[in-house]
């Protein structure tokens, strides 16, 4: 351990600790831009010196890089140190729109905290702007190089947490920016829309394609049926952007607010989560039990992992669930089953979903299996868990006062399986609880199937039937940590040998779903746990817990379906992959 005093308070870290986070042990906050506890400090901005040797003294350092030393003495805060932020933010500002009342990131942009914060009414230095454009080909991010303040976090994120490499930094000092691959327009760049650069920018520089004036103008017309559908894990996150803590599940009131905006029709993406799991939990089932079958099984949900399979991993497509995620069943079963079922036209119904994540705008048009209820597109729109926040505050709507109400049936009501899916390793334990009753028609014992929970970038464990079927299964999430699941399913597989897996999840973002880009900012682990923990009390508090036990979901079959991996489940729930 180490001993150091900051500010004069006596703290104890381990070796290896930076000086930043032993400060935030004591509550003293030094101010950062390009820091985030997700990424490698890297000392970009200078915003967070401080002195090392005590009052006055001449030896300064960052404290995001530097590590703590026995009996240093920090200063975090004096005149001179003061004086220098105030003029790193000045120059910051100096080569940065001023037009904070229009950007995207008014009101939680941490420039513009921090210039707030040092109170700065005029700049020294004279302005100059860059002149660049705004980037709007992606179908699910915008970037606008003019807000750029080159702290390098969208960069680390899509290169070092991501591996996908979409965007990098291109030029130099103040001609320096961010900017897609080989500088094309970012919609023909290797991204793959997951939004962890968004996610992760502290200022307007890029951020999710805002269609929250599409919802609005289709909640506004009177010949429209405007039907919504929840994500698993916004019912975690959307209440911190109304002051409550990361982690409370606000389902019932999310369900509220959406009519109070319009929406006629409330469903539950948890519901078509319940169904994913009966359409691929039968698959994997199939794959298992029939010879020369592609095997491993891997899951399809996450649209960011479906546009880096097919553009990295395309020799592996055969291994890929045919399943829809949950998003677009739900599309496909609103326009298809449920319509006629409600006595509304189909032609009339916009379905509009909110999602944490930006990819599944892009999932929503991905190709025209997505229109297979022959209505348009099954799901309309995409909205993430920020835009549904910004539209509930727009219509003046206080969420927190609002009695709890509950989805619409039949494809509301959803089992603890359905939730689960919002966390890394859900989906896996989901198809265990059901695979578990498909392949030995007993119900489990205990559904709790703890090796596919936390935070480890790649777990794996093996599941009994106890019928004499065991497999071995593999849960990755964060996309920098697939390619080595991934090489060892191919090597495997290349040399003739057993594969390494039979079911294998992957999620995009860090965390699933819980931590995926259109969320509410500041995600860090301490923010992914908080909302892990209420997703599985979602789960618990569940009074059924296995996709199967939904009686909706058995209703849907028998009213409509015939049965899972049946032909008409082929038409509307399954998809193909392309090179
Ligand atoms: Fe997800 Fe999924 S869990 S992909 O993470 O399979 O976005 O929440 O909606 O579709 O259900 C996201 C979350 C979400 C789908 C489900
Ligand atoms: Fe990279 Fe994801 Fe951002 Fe695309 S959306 S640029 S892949 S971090």
């Amino acid at each position: 351990m180490v001993n150091l005093k900051i500010n004069g308070i006596d703290v104890t870290v381990e070796e290896g600790t930076s000086i930043l986070n032993a400060a935030r042990k004591v509550n003293v906050k030094i101010p950062t831009l390009c820091y985030s506890p997700d990424l490698p400090p890297w000392a970009s901005c200078g915003l967070c010196i401080v002195r090392t040797g005590g009052p006055g003294s001449p030896r300064m350092a960052r404290a995001c890089t530097t590590p703590c030393e026995n009996n240093m003495q920090i200063i975090t805060h004096d005149p001179e140190i003061l004086a220098t932020r105030r003029t790193v933010v000045e120059l910051i500002l100096s080569n940065h729109p001023s037009d904070c009342l229009q950007c995207p990131r008014n009101g939680n942009c941490e420039l513009q905290t921090l210039a707030a914060e040092f109170g700065i009414r005029e700049l020294p230095f004279k302005h100059i702007a860059n002149g660049l454009q705004i980037d709007d080909s992606n179908p699910a991010i915008v970037l606008n190089p003019e807000k750029c303040i080159r702290c390098g976090r969208c960069v680390k994120v899509c290169q070092e947490v991501q591996n996908v490499w979409a965007i990098e930094f291109l030029g130099r000092g103040i001609k320096g920016r961010i900017a897609s691959a080989a500088d094309a327009p970012l919609g023909e760049s290797p991204c793959i829309k997951c939004g962890q650069c968004a996610a992760h920018c502290p200022v307007g520089a890029i951020y999710e394609r805002d269609d929250t004036v599409k919802v609005w103008s289709a909640l506004q017309n009177p010949d429209v049926h405007p039907v919504v559908q929840i994500a698993p894990a916004v019912r975690v996150a959307l209440a911190e952007e109304f002051g409550l803590p990361p982690g409370t599940v606000f389902t019932k009131k999310i369900y509220a607010a959406l009519r109070r905006l319009g929406f006629k029709t409330v469903f539950d993406t948890n519901f078509s989560a319940d169904l994913t799991i009966m359409e691929e939990g039968t698959e994997l089932v199939k794959r298992l039990t029939t010879k020369g079958s592609d095997i491993p099984l891997i899951t399809s949900c996450c649209p960011a992992w479906v546009d880096y399979m097919e553009k990295y991993y395309a020799d592996m497509i055969p291994n890929f669930s045919t399943a829809k995620s949950p998003q677009q069943m739900m599309g496909a079963m609103i326009k298809a089953y449920w319509a006629e079922k409600a006595g509304v036209d189909p032609n009339k119904i916009y379905s509009v979903s909110v999602m944490p994540c930006t990819a599944k705008k892009w999932e929503s048009h991905r190709n025209d299996d997505m229109k297979s209820a022959g209505h348009g597109f099954d799901v309309d729109i995409v909205i993430t868990t920020r835009e549904l926040a910004r539209m509930i505050k727009q219509a003046g709507i206080e969420i927190l006062k609002l009695d709890d109400e509950e989805a619409d049936s039949p494809m509301g009501p959803y089992t603890g399986a359905g939730t689960i899916f919002g966390v890394t390793g859900g989906v896996m334990e989901a198809a265990v609880r059901s695979a578990y009753f498909l392949v030995t028609k007993k119900e489990l014992g205990d559904v709790n199937f703890l090796p596919a929970r936390g935070l480890d970038g790649v777990k794996e464990a093996e599941v009994d039937f106890g019928n004499g079927t065991k497999i071995k299964i593999a849960i990755a999430h964060q996309m920098g940590n697939i390619e080595a699941v991934l090489n060892k399913i191919r090597d495997a597989r290349d040399a003739g040998k057993e594969t390494p897996y039979h079911f294998v999840e992957v999620m995009a973002c860090r965390g699933g779903c819980i931590g995926g880009g259109g969320q509410p900012y500041g995600c860090t682990d301490e923010v992914r746990k908080l909302r892990t923990e209420g997703i599985y009390k979602d789960d618990t508090q569940s009074k059924l817990r296995c996709s199967h036990q939904n009686p909706f979901i058995t209703q849907v079959y028998k009213e409509f379906l015939g049965e899972p991996n049946g032909h008409k489940a082929h038409e509307l729930l399954h998809t193909k992959y392309v090179e």
